[in-house]
């Protein structure tokens, strides 16, 4: 049998001399993000990762082969192709039997991530408990399988944000605070929930990694970062466009996983960008944050 997957020569270099690796999710970029900013993002999110001293592996499904570390035209092929597929870890096996391509969310990133030997994962916000009908994310079923350190900036605050932390801690999934006490709302600085714990460095998160490893604990662990105070939006303006954006969902009749692309591309739209902008910034500080722990981690080991 084939290798399930195909390694960018930087990504299998930097797994075979024990380099820090930072794996990426690409439906922020096929979805989450929108044309033609995308591709430009896709590639500054990687050069976050290589800021804070890591090699990026952004994983996607091309023509049915998991891809484990993109070349800049694959990621390319990715940002511009409207076709592509959302593909949770579920899709996977349809994708690759198909030949057909696909982006993965962050439950299928961790999963193909886990396998390949990677341990770090930045991401915008996690998946989790919708507010309407019934929908909880796939994300949240991955962190729970996966050991992974997850760094993001919170649950997407189109969620139901108590609901999705006590889900977290029924899975044994543990939430780190960087540098607060409260849990971070994706665009909001604050979801108005705290966290169990702060954690104020990367070495910091690096030592709980190595100690819960060391107990054989699957859970992931989640490191949250929150936009600082002038980058994150206003709570009114973020209640009022959410209610409208769910309004429209329920009256267009999107749903499944068309929700959450539908409810970012409306934030973005109705706030003239600033909701993108705030997006973008919280992607590159969790990249950024990420490779910090990946480094530690590298140094860390024999
Ligand atoms: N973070 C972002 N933008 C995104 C996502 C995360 O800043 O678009 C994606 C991730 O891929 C995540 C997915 O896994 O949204 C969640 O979708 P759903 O709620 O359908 O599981
Ligand atoms: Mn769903």
């Amino acid at each position: 049998m084939a290798t399930p997957f195909c390694l960018s020569p930087e990504v299998d270099a930097a797994l075979s001399t024990g380099k820090p690796i930072v794996a990426l999710e690409s439906t922020i970029i096929s979805h989450g993000l929108p044309r033609p900013d995308n591709e430009r993002i896709g590639q500054e999110i990687e050069q976050a990762v290589r800021d804070g001293g890591a090699v990026p592996a952004t994983i996607a499904v091309l023509d049915g082969v998991i891809h484990v570390g993109l070349t800049p035209p694959e990621l390319l092929i990715l940002a511009r192709n409207e076709a592509i597929v959302k593909a949770s870890t579920r899709d996977l096996g349809v994708l690759i039997a198909r030949g057909v391509c696909g982006s993965t969310t962050v439950a299928s990133t961790a999963a193909i991530a886990h396998r390949a030997g990677i341990a770090v994962f930045a991401t915008g916000g996690l998946g989790g408990v919708h507010r309407v009908a019934y929908d909880e994310s796939a994300d949240l079923h991955a962190l729970a399988q996966t050991p992974m350190v997850v760094v993001c900036a919170g649950v997407k605050s189109i969620l139901d944000v108590p609901a999705t932390l006590e889900r977290l801690e029924t899975l044994g999934v543990v939430v780190l605070g960087v540098g607060t006490h409260r849990f971070p709302g994706f665009y909001l600085r604050d979801s108005g929930q705290p966290v169990p714990w702060r954690v104020d460095s990367a070495r910091e998160v690096a030592d709980i990694w190595r100690a819960r490893t060391s107990l054989g604990l699957q859970p992931a662990i989640v490191a949250a970062l929150p936009l600082p105070a002038e980058d994150a939006i206003e709570p009114s303006v973020h209640d009022q466009v959410l209610l409208q954006g769910l309004a429209e969902a329920k009256r267009t009749g999107v749903e499944g996983g068309d929700v959450t692309p539908f409810l970012l591309a409306y934030f973005h739209e109705a706030t003239h960008g600033a909701t993108l902008t705030a997006n973008v910034k919280l992607v590159l500080r969790n990249a950024k944050f990420a490779a910090e722990v990946a480094v530690e981690l590298a140094d860390g080991s024999p």
